[in-house]
């Protein structure tokens, strides 16, 4: 496809940045329409939780993205946001996190970033809205591991500078995504940058809890989890590193 062209839309306060684009979505607003606010009254994570910031301390932002992929590739396209953040993150602060299952950015065990994907609409294309919380000046609430780029980095950056940059290295991914090729690509970055493979993990699900290794990502995004020798596939559910990783880049 040809290069993407973005339309940003600020607010002060809306909220929800991903109702909004999801709105906009249906209404047939074009791929490319990004919203993004100083702060959220009713921020929301995966699961109808809640994404808590104060004003001005982070980049909340939504993505309006309309990939040709089938539905059951959603997570090839979170996966081509969360590595497009992270990348940012290295150009502009330094700070390297890592990618925890299933799109989590941490910095050791903190979170530092989160994505939350929603099918809009699901007609000759994927209408899919991707929105990014990421914590630069303050942490999370307390009850929560967390971190900001200012905590792990000591650089201060704001919420235009990263967007422009969370957008710069999004274009080149998405244009891998309409290939089989560049969607091997992303796949491989994807792993690449998952902290969660090879990892001792506890899955959280809405009913129970699984405990193995997490030791693969299937072709539908999926957590594949060996426990007692046998091969669990999680499509929904929260992560928990056991132990902690050594040596993630
Ligand atoms: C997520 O959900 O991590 C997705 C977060 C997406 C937020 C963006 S902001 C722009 C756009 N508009 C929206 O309305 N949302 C998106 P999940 O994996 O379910 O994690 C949610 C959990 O993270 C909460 O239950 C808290 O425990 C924790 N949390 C809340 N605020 C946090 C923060 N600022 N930093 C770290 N963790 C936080």
């Amino acid at each position: 496809m040809s290069s993407i062209v973005w339309r940003i839309e600020h607010f002060d306060v809306i909220d929800s940045t991903n109702t909004w684009v999801g709105e906009r979505a249906l209404e047939g607003a074009p791929e490319g329409l990004v919203a993004v606010a100083d702060f959220q009254s009713a921020g929301r994570g995966r699961l109808d939780r809640r994404w808590e910031s104060p004003p001005g301390a982070s980049l909340l932002c939504s993505i309006l993205l309309r990939p040709d992929v089938a539905p059951d590739q959603l997570q090839l396209v979170v996966a081509c946001v969360a590595l497009a953040a992270r990348a940012a993150l290295v150009r502009l602060s330094g700070v390297r996190p890592a990618l925890k299952w299933p799109n989590d950015l941490i910095v050791g065990d903190a979170k530092i970033a989160g994505l939350l994907a929603e099918i809009v609409a699901v007609d000759e294309r994927l209408a899919v809205v991707v929105g990014i919380g990421v914590n630069l000046t303050h942490e999370g609430p307390a009850d929560v591991v967390s971190t900001s780029v200012r905590a792990a980095s000591g650089v201060t950056i704001t919420a235009p500078a990263l967007l422009d940059i969370v957008l710069d290295e999004l274009e080149a991914r998405r244009a891998a995504l309409d290939s089989a090729e560049g969607q091997v690509g992303v796949r491989d970055e994807y792993r690449r940058a998952l902290a969660t493979l090879g990892q001792l993990v506890r899955v959280e699900r809405t009913n129970d809890v699984v405990v193995g290794r997490a030791v693969a990502v299937d072709e539908f995004g999926q957590l594949v989890v060996l426990v007692d020798g046998h091969e669990v596939a999680i499509t929904v559910g929260d992560v928990v590193h056991v132990r902690s990783h050594q040596g993630e880049s």
